[in-house]
């Protein structure tokens, strides 16, 4: 065999030319970042995830803010939603309040999040991805799973080199740079991803998924969330190593299902396939607010903006949803979600922001919120519905009504039409940040 085809010699992610030996450097064009692995050319399954993303969007159309730290987020009482790579060198995070972030890092530039263009811009690189293989999973505006066996007679080389390639492809056309991970499932795929970010090519093989997990914290498995990682800690256990050391059947019996997926994933064990047909399992809208609320007077008319946006995101995918979803969190950051299943699927504002006033009624009782949000799940394409109602005959006439005013928005934008609910919106909250599942 040539030693060209030995993936432990790897290949340049600059200039993509396999390497004949093990080396620190590309022998053809010199560059370090070189990608070797014992299973390199055997594995297929892909996670790539943009890099600090709303963040890369906004330094690649103003150059100027190229070296500076950038923090994209809300106003006052808002949050980080993405800080580049130099502002978290200072200890910004996403998620973070923006007082502390701007503690944390003052001369950063701040920049109100265009979502829009990050819709398009994440469309871009899925169509890109698209073009790779058709098993293709978007798991949120920046990131997908991709299934790459059976593809390397069609791209003349293995998944690996068609990955590297990939990210160089999307530096170059759209402007940021991506992270990849490969593996031969889903968990290590995603966890691979997030290794060495940003510009990251990382593997891990079948061979080394038990002892690499060993060390690791119990919160890098799936599911497991703060609140979780507390109940398991309380139990003594913090690391996946632990985990691996236990039987499935006292796993199940502590923890229930929950306690089987442990079980499995600490071992690397994961059999979920790539489902091209999950995309997006919601479409909703929240908002912060800059000052925390309490009564229907100050919520509904925040929740109508919402239903009117998630609305004309249904209204512009061609689908419609038939749980309505609401989400408050509480001034202490308790969240509470109430949903409802409605007859059919909708679309439309009216019906959305109905279901979800009624769930909000029952939530008014002076507790004080830090934010409000509407969505829908259980999603459809559109074909069904919104039938006409046969019962209440109101309802039908203000469907009728919000189909005029879509027709009237369409020619003469937004502004042309405002519903009496939304009058006011800005007095307490910032605009609403779309959010996809
Ligand atoms: P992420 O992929 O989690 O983060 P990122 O792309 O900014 O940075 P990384 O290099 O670590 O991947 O999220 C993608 C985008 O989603 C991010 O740019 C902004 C948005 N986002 C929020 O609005 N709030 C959040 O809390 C997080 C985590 C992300
Ligand atoms: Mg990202
Ligand atoms: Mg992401």
């Amino acid at each position: 065999m040539l030693s060209v085809n030995d993936p432990a010699h790897g290949f340049c992610r600059d200039c993509l030319t396999r390497q004949s030996k093990a080396a620190r450097r590309c022998e053809r064009c010199g560059s370090p970042r070189l990608a070797a692995h014992p299973e390199l050319y055997a594995l297929s399954l892909a996670h790539i995830d943009c890099d600090a993303f709303y963040a890369a969007v906004e330094k690649r159309d103003n150059p100027e803010l190229a070296d500076k730290p950038v923090i994209i987020g809300g106003g006052k009482r808002g949050v980080v939603s993405t800080a580049c790579y130099i502002a978290r060198i200072n200890g910004v995070r996403s998620a973070m309040p923006m007082f502390k972030a701007l503690e944390a890092c003052p001369h950063a530039v701040v920049i109100k999040p265009d979502m829009e263009k990050y819709a398009r811009v994440g469309r871009e690189v899925r169509q890109m991805m698209q073009a790779l293989t058709p098993l293709v999973q978007p798991i949120s505006i920046d990131e997908a799973f991709l299934d790459l066996a059976g593809t390397e007679r069609l791209h003349g080389m293995p998944p690996a080199l068609v990955l590297a390639r990939f990210a160089r492809q999307v530096e170059k056309e759209i402007g940021i740079t991506v992270s990849v991970g490969l593996s031969y499932c889903k968990f290590l795929a995603k966890v691979a991803s997030d290794l060495n970010k940003p510009r990251g090519f990382s593997v891990i093989g079948e061979a080394e998924a038990l002892s690499f997990l060993a060390d690791k914290p119990v919160t890098m498995i799936w599911g497991v969330g703060k609140a979780f990682a507390a109940v398991l800690e309380r139990d003594g256990v913090r690391s996946i190593g632990q985990l691996q050391r236990m039987e499935r059947a006292e796993l199940m019996r502590r923890y229930g299902t929950m306690g089987d997926r442990l079980y499995h994933l600490a071992r690397g064990e994961d059999d979920r396939a790539v489902d091209v047909d999950r995309e997006a399992k919601s479409v909703s809208a929240e908002t912060t607010f800059n000052e925390d609320l309490s009564s229907a007077a100050d919520l509904v008319p925040i929740l109508r903006a919402l239903s009117e946006k998630v609305s004309s995101r249904l209204k512009k995918s061609g689908i419609a949803g038939r749980t309505v979803v609401l989400k408050l969190k509480t001034k202490d950051f308790k969240l509470r979600t109430r949903n409802r299943q409605l007859a059919d699927p909708t679309r439309l504002a009216d019906r959305i922001f109905a279901t979800g006033r009624e769930l909000l009624s029952r939530e008014t009782d002076g507790t004080l919120y830090r934010l409000i949000g509407i969505g829908v799940s259980d999603l459809t394409d559109d074909a069904r519905a919104d039938p006409p109602d046969l019962v209440d005959r109101q309802a039908d006439k203000r469907a009728k009504a919000e189909g005029a005013i879509d027709i009237l928005r369409g020619k003469f934008g937004r502004a042309a039409v405002e519903t009496g609910y939304t009058f006011g919106k800005g007095r307490n909250a910032h605009p609403p940040e779309a959010v996809d599942d």
